[in-house]
């Protein structure tokens, strides 16, 4: 640049100014003094045409450097005056973004949701379909459809919300959805859970709870056999609490299957030697299930002389004690926060 000092003396001058403008307004008057179309650093770019041929060359470098300098100069300035400007502002309103940020509490899922979510992950990986029915059933759909007559003793066990409006009432169990979804999916093969809230007019205690879940599964094919469901629930029970984990199958009753078992898993805490949780027995009861009565699945729509179902049904809430070691059931829905933030 010392080839051509009325260069330098140019951006010395340039940058002399800059630092004395103070605002939007003054920076803009700069640029158009030294970069607007009629500044003088083009000015100075168009004296290249009156120099002889040999000077062109060196002096075009020249130029060029000083353009750049003096832009990248004045685009510093602007980003600088455009910092000071923010930091007048937030000073005016009493804001110091310099001070740490303040954490939101972050709430979590429910235990019994992330159990049910987990329950429900697990039979969507073996191909089941989750179907939600509603809360609020009649009398039909939450008993007689499902094998339990009018004046059948099972149905004076669950005592029953009932509604002002005759033969509605809350759902006792989640199992009226399996005739709804029966009776939507015929002629198809089903396979799907049905999670949900039910209702029973009971005594709270450790064990019970007036309102609860229940995830109930049902398959109806044209081939569908007892080993279906023992295979399936033996690779749910394995996922959900650890490979290699034993069955044991004890026949039972339900209206609404024939034959029914009621299903036992080694426990958990103990491996089968005894201990508190399993009362010493070495198994802790899961879960109820069987092979469709034939009167449901016609009530579903579907000929029992050509299809075979199986159905299970589990409580979420009693899963959770057992994955959670939780020995009351009260502890879910008293809303104390130091219970649930535990999880
Ligand atoms: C259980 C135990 C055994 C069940 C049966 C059905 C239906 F409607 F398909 F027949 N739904 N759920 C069932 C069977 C439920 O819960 C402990």
């Amino acid at each position: 640049m010392s080839a051509f000092p009325e260069l330098s003396q140019l951006q010395t001058q340039a940058q002399a100014e800059l630092a004395e403008v103070k605002d939007d307004r003054q920076l803009e008057a700069w640029r158009i003094k030294w970069l607007g179309r009629k500044g003088l650093v083009p000015a100075a770019i168009k004296k290249i045409g009156s120099l002889p041929k040999e000077e062109r060359a060196a002096y075009g470098q020249a130029v060029n450097q000083l353009k750049q300098a003096v832009q990248a100069a004045y685009e510093a300035r602007k980003q600088a005056l455009r910092e000071e400007a923010m930091a007048a502002e937030l000073r005016a309103e009493g804001f110091d973004p310099t001070l740490p940020g303040r954490r939101p509490q972050v709430g979590k899922l429910h235990p019994v949701t992330a159990t049910m979510r987990e329950i429900i992950r697990i039979f969507a990986h073996m191909g089941f379909q989750v179907y939600t029915a509603r809360d609020v059933e009649t009398d039909e759909y939450n008993f007689q459809l499902l094998n339990f007559p009018k004046g059948h003793p099972a149905r004076e066990m669950q005592d029953t919300f009932h509604t002002t409006i005759p033969d509605v009432l809350l759902r006792t169990h989640t199992s009226p959805g399996q005739i709804r979804v029966m009776r939507e999916r015929y002629p198809e093969p089903i396979r799907v859970v049905l999670p949900g809230k039910c209702y029973r007019y009971e005594q709270v205690t450790a064990r019970s709870e007036m309102m609860f879940h229940q995830i109930e599964g049902l398959a109806v094919g044209k081939h569908i056999t007892f080993a279906d469901l023992k295979g399936t629930l033996q690779a749910f029970v394995e996922q959900l609490f650890g490979e290699g984990r034993r069955l044991r199958f004890r026949a039972s009753h339900f209206p609404f299957t024939e034959p029914s078992a009621e299903v036992d898993v080694d426990c958990i805490l103990c491996g089968g030697k005894g201990c508190r949780v399993c009362k010493y027995t070495g198994w802790l009861e899961i879960l109820g299930c069987g092979m469709v009565h034939p009167n449901v699945l016609r009530n579903g729509g579907y000929d029992p002389d050509e299809w075979t179902g199986y159905a299970f049904g589990m409580g979420p809430e009693r899963i959770a004690m057992l994955l959670y070691g939780v020995d009351d059931i009260r502890y879910f829905y008293s809303n104390d926060v130091r219970f649930l933030a535990q999880f």
